[in-house]
């Protein structure tokens, strides 16, 4: 059942937070694209390889869908705005999805602790925070968390707050 989503500590204010990675109140293209650099480094990933070129063009699509009056900026209003509609399924899960295809260096559509918790870091997230979510992805415990299991989870988080992703965002 969705719970109610409001104050400072909702997903939504966390998301944008982690997404603002100044603090100055917007996400910028460049704030946001910088993202795809950061885990395609942090996995050692070729700049030019496709996965990282076809993830480029993946967050391009969502920071233009998030940029409602587009002016290069996504303030917290166009971002509560967007992600309220049904923007996950249209334009996040592509998104999340090729970073994900970026750790998953065999690319057999699974992640292990390492891979995921080096995802996870460079998107953001307290390595604490990643360990218990991989944790709370992998309820099979064989060591590795699916890449549907973990487009879910954030969805889940996204959209009711309630969701094994929510620890990655330091809720609980
Ligand atoms: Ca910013
Ligand atoms: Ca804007
Ligand atoms: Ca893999």
């Amino acid at each position: 059942m969705p719970v109610a989503i409001s104050g400072s500590d909702s997903p939504q204010h966390r998301i944008f937070a982690m997404l603002d990675v100044d603090g100055d109140g917007a996400i910028t293209r460049t704030e946001y694209l910088a993202r795809v650099d950061r885990v395609a480094s942090a996995m050692g990933r070729d700049p030019h390889h496709p996965v990282v070129a076809a993830s480029r063009a993946a967050h391009e699509v969502v920071f233009q869908d998030m940029d409602a009056d587009h002016n290069g900026r996504v303030t917290f209003e166009e971002y509560r705005t967007w992600v309220g509609h049904d923007a996950f399924e249209r334009s996040c899960r592509p998104a999340l999805g090729s970073l994900f295809d970026i750790a998953d260096t065999d690319a057999d559509g699974l992640l292990n602790r390492d891979e995921f918790t080096r995802l996870r870091t460079a998107a953001g997230n307290a390595a604490t925070d990643a360990d218990a979510a991989f944790d709370a992805l992998d309820a099979d415990r064989d060591g590795l968390v699916d890449r549907d299991a973990y487009l879910t989870g954030i969805r889940d988080f996204v959209t009711t707050g309630s969701s094994p992703m929510a620890a990655a965002y330091g809720a609980r």
